[in-house]
């Protein structure tokens, strides 16, 4: 990759080549139509309550979660703003129970979490839209649930856009990982930083510790081995934060290093956890991956993972690769 820091988007997808081939034409145009709805609704959050955005929408999703008003505004503007990709076959969200068919005969699979950290948005703290790009194994043959049941390895894109103090987006096409800001008042993403890393080690931990005496031995041992900083076997301090919007969490991992954890715990044991893998594991665990961390859900590598349902749940543990490495140590 050779561009540079503040090409547009669009400048982006033309001239970069991942692995060294140009980015399909078909792809470049889902790419630009989800980026293009993300950069709309990153005016409208900052507009909240003055647009009338803020609140319950009174209803469920499939999940059984309340979903906010702008999970549904935000599920119903990723699906208009693609709807018209000659290149997307169908598309899957967090929000919905089933899969939509959109052209019928293109090449492509997208997955969305429209509006991540729901229980964020009505304080004005950070949230975003988590999206990951699949190839249809027959483009040909009709729409089916178990065309998206795919693992991490065949996702051809992923990202997340985090509106944030500033609309920030992550993005890898399978060759490392670029980030772009919105200038909003250009309504363009501009390049900020090519070849993001994550750094292998690190002093920073970010997982929700009111649920501390329900998890499972090895996160429990691994934590406290962190809160015990310089005077435990870590022989370091440690700093924790969790923000509870999992794109703000990872995008705090991606720019500075360290864990992020949402592991199963005891509180239901049949739940495997909290998050989405098709949603948003897999999409967050290929950019860590692509930035040079790791992830996995305990035993084993997220990634790899063959997904049996379209909302199925999974434990995540993903950052600073030796940390990483410690927690999977502790679970074998
Ligand atoms: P959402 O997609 O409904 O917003 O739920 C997922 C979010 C993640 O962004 C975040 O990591 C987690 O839920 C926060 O959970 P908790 O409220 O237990 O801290
Ligand atoms: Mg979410």
């Amino acid at each position: 990759m050779s561009s540079s820091i503040n090409t547009n988007f669009k400048q982006y997808l033309v001239s970069t080549k991942p692995k060294g081939a140009a980015i399909p034409a078909g792809l470049q145009d889902l790419l630009l139509a989800v980026v293009n709805t993300c950069s709309t609704l990153s005016h409208e959050v900052a507009q909240g309550a003055l647009i009338g955005l803020l609140g319950s929408a009174g209803s469920g999703n499939v999940q059984g979660e309340v979903q906010q008003k702008l999970d549904i505004i935000a599920n119903d503007q990723l699906m208009d703003g693609v709807k018209e990709c000659k290149s997307l076959a169908g598309l899957a969200s967090e929000e919905m129970e089933l899969p939509v068919a959109v052209q019928g005969t293109g090449d492509y699979l997208l997955l969305f979490d429209p509006l991540d950290g729901s229980s964020n948005i009505d304080v004005n703290v950070s949230i975003g839209t988590i999206f990951s790009i699949l190839k249809k194994q027959d483009p040909s043959a009709p729409l089916q649930t178990s065309d998206f049941l795919l693992s991490g390895r065949h996702q051809v894109a992923a990202g997340y856009v985090v509106y944030g103090p500033q609309t920030t987006m992550a993005l890898t096409l399978g060759d490392g990982v670029v980030m772009f800001t919105l200038n909003k008042e250009t309504s363009e993403f501009l390049l900020i930083k090519d070849a993001v890393t994550i750094s292998p080690s690190t002093k920073e931990f970010a997982i929700n510790m009111s649920n501390m005496r329900h998890w499972a031995d090895p996160v429990r041992r691994y934590v406290e081995e962190c809160l015990a900083g310089t005077t435990g076997v870590r022989d370091k301090d440690f700093n924790m934060r969790w923000i509870a919007s999992m794109v703000a969490d990872v995008h705090r991992v991606l720019s500075r290093g360290g864990v992020f954890m949402y592991p199963w715990d005891k509180r239901d044991p049949k739940k495997a956890g909290k998050l989405r893998l098709m949603y948003e594991a897999n999409p967050m665990s290929f950019l860590v991956e692509q930035a040079g961390g790791a992830s996995i859900n305990g035993t084993q590598t997220i990634m790899d993972l063959q997904p049996t349902g379209l909302h199925e749940r999974v434990s995540v543990m993903l950052g600073s690769k030796e940390e990483i490495e410690r927690l999977k140590q502790y679970h074998s």
